[in-house]
């Protein structure tokens, strides 16, 4: 079916102030990453309870850890795509724009997206899980020992926040602050099962925010959105950005 926004709906988003961006590895599914659920995804290869938690890398750093250091390989690899484009563009065309996401690969800011809220952490450093030090993973790749022990006699660990784990100090206060105050919450790529993150959608939601989302497939938050964009972000969020400067140029006359 076509992608289409009513009138009403499209002069709302265009002449808003903030704009509130959520993604989910949706978004980086056409830079070649894999998704977490659905067909392929990566919980089918492998158990959230054993890569993917502080107690998986308490039982067996070595393979959490390189099962990581593969991961990052891979998002090193990848290149941004249309849809993390689109998102640099959006923030252009906005007042106010946060972008937030749920994944570590640190593709969005690779695509010159500013001030990235990560909520879930990023593979681009290393953390040691004693005192907290930070290493570029890149630097942490190069050391023969997986994984790599930090002067103070602890390991490193992925700088990412696993299931059972708090999200960054501040994180969720600045995410759900945004999402309570903007006039229109995008959310891309996401499954919208993982909470806190998804909550957002809700919190925005019950704020007044008209909600967009892009996704192929219905998700967990479908019921929250004012618009289904069902199409990959590569196709309907520059197909969006397109609709708001046609709106501009049109009302400009
Ligand atoms: C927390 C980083 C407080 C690591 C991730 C029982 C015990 C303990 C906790 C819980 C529990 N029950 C529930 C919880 C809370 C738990 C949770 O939500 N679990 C879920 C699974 C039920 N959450 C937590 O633990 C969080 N912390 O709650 O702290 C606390 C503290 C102690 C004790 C209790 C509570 C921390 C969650 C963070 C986990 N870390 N990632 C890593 O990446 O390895 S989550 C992981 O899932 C990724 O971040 C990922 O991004 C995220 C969400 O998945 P999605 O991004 O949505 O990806 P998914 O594959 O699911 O969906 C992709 C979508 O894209 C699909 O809809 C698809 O249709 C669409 N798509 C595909 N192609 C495209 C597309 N869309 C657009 N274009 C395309 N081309
Ligand atoms: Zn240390």
């Amino acid at each position: 079916m076509p992608l289409h926004i009513e009138d009403a709906l499209l002069e709302r988003i265009a002449t808003a102030e903030r704009l509130v961006v959520l993604t989910g590895a949706g978004i980086s599914a056409e830079s070649g990453l894999g998704t977490f659920r659905g067909a392929g995804g990566l919980w089918e290869k492998v158990r959230i309870e054993d890569f993917a938690t502080p107690e998986a890398f308490a039982r067996r750093p070595t393979e959490v850890w390189r099962w990581y250091a593969e991961r990052w390989r891979g998002m090193r690899a990848a290149e941004p795509n249309p849809g993390h484009r689109a998102i640099v563009r959006l923030q252009a065309l906005f007042p106010s724009v946060l972008v937030m996401t749920q994944n570590i690969d640190g593709l969005h800011q690779r695509a010159g997206t500013k001030n990235v809220l990560e909520l879930h952490g990023g593979l681009r450093c290393a953390r040691c899980a004693s005192c907290s030090r930070r290493m570029p993973m890149d630097d942490a790749l190069a050391i023969a020992t997986d994984p790599p022990p930090c002067a103070c006699g602890g390991i490193y660990r992925p700088d990412v926040v696993w299931f059972g784990e708090l999200l960054p100090e501040g994180a969720l206060e600045r995410a759900a602050a945004a999402a309570a105050a903007c006039g229109v919450f995008l959310t891309v790529g996401t499954s919208g099962t993982v909470m806190p993150a998804a909550g957002l959608i809700g919190v925005a939601a019950q704020a007044g925010a008209v909600v967009i989302e892009v996704n192929p497939e219905p998700s967990a938050m479908s019921g929250f959105a004012h618009i289904n964009l069902d199409e990959a972000a590569g196709i309907a969020l520059p197909w969006l950005v397109e609709k708001i400067e046609q709106w501009r140029n049109r009302s400009r006359g």
